[in-house]
C-alpha cells in the first residue's frame, strides 16, 4: 500500500515505518496519524513482522512534534477527538503492540514526537538528537501521553522540568536521566537497533510478548500487575516454547523457537 507522508517496508522480518514529511520536519498532521495507525495495523497481522522500527526521513527531524499548523483552526471538541486518536493509535497499537517496537531516533523529538517515541518500548537515539515536551511555550501541554510517560520513566520532578521549562535536552542527558537506552553516532543508529531486534527475535516470542504485557501492567491503574505477571508466568509453563527452551539448556544446544 502506497503512503502520502510514511514509508512502510518489510525486511528480515523487521516492519520499519518512516514519518516523511521533510518539508514540516517530520511533524504529525492528521493525515500522518492515520497513516500511521494502517501500518501499524498491517504489522501487527502481517506473521512474518517480529518487530517494528519507527523512524524519521533525513538527517534532521525524528517527529518535530505535532502539526502546529492545523492547530490553529481547532475547537476544543476536536482538540479532544485528535488527542484521543493519537492516545489510541499510541496506547493501543504501539505501547501494547505484541510485537517489540523501538524508536530509532534520528534527530528533534519534540512534542508529539517525543511523546510518539516515549510510547515505544525502547528509544535508540543518534547523538545529534534534540528531545523536547515544548508545548508549554504554545500555551498547551503535551496531549498524546507525555505527561503520564515521561514521568513513568524519569520520575516527576526531571519531568515537570522538562514539561514546565519546555527546554530541550541531548540525547547524552537524555541517556543520563532514563529517558533514552543508547546514544549511538547517525550512522550507526540503524544498525545497533536491528542487532538489538534481532536479539529479541532469537527469544521465544511467546515469552517476550507475555514480558511486554507484564511490564506494561506496572504503569497501569486497571490490573494488578504482580498478578499479570504470576498468571503469564503460569501460562508460559505449557507453552511449546518453555519446553524447547528447558530441553536446550538442559542437552546444551541452542534453542530452536
Ligand atoms: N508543526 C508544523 N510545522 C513544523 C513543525 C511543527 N511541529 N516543526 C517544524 N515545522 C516546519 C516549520 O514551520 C518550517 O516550515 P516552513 O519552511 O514552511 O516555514 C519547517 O518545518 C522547518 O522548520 P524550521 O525552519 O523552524 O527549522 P529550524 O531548524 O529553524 O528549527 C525546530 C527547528 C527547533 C524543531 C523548530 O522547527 C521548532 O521549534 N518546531 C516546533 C517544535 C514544537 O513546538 N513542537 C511541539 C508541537 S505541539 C505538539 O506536538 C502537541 C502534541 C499533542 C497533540 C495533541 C492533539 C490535540
Amino acid at each position: 500500500m502506497e503512503y502520502q507522508h510514511l514509508l512502510y517496508q518489510v525486511d528480515k522480518h523487521i516492519a520499519y515505518i518512516t514519518i516523511n514529511r521533510a518539508s514540516a520536519l517530520n511533524a504529525l498532521n492528521q493525515q500522518t496519524l492515520t497513516e500511521l495507525e494502517a501500518t501499524l495495523l498491517e504489522a501487527k497481522k502481517d506473521h512474518d513482522v517480529k518487530g517494528i522500527i519507527i523512524t524519521g526521513a533525513g538527517e534532521k527531524a525524528f517527529v518535530a512534534g505535532a502539526d502546529i499548523k492545523e492547530f490553529v483552526d481547532l475547537s476544543e471538541a476536536e482538540a479532544k477527538l485528535l488527542s484521543q486518536k493519537g492516545h489510541y493509535i499510541f496506547t493501543e497499537l504501539i505501547e501494547q503492540s505484541p510485537k517489540p517496537v523501538i524508536a530509532a531516533i534520528n534527530g528533534f523529538a519534540l512534542g508529539g514526537g517525543l511523546e510518539l517515541a516515549l510510547a515505544c518500548h525502547m528509544r535508540f537515539a543518534s547523538a545529534n538528537a534534540k528531545l523536547g515536551l515544548p508545548e508549554v511555550s504554545l500555551g498547551l501541554l503535551p496531549g498524546y501521553g507525555g505527561t503520564q510517560r515521561l514521568t513513568q520513566l524519569v520520575g516527576r520532578g526531571r519531568a515537570l522540568q522538562m514539561i514546565l521549562t519546555a527546554d530541550l535536552i541531548s540525547a547524552e542527558e537524555g541517556l543520563r536521566i532514563g529517558l533514552i537506552n543508547e546514544v549511538l553516532d547517525a550512522a550507526d543508529l540503524m544498525n545497533r537497533v536491528e542487532e538489538v531486534l534481532e536479539r529479541i527475535f532469537s527469544r521465544s516470542g511467546t515469552a517476550v510478548t507475555a514480558a511486554i504485557d507484564a511490564v506494561n501492567a506496572s504503569n497501569e491503574q486497571t490490573r494488578d500487575g504482580y498478578q499479570v505477571e504470576i498468571n503469564h508466568f503460569a501460562e508460559l509453563f505449557v507453552t511449546r516454547d518453555f519446553k524447547e527452551g528447558v530441553d536446550a539448556f538442559l542437552t546444551k544446544r541452542k534453542p530452536n523457537f
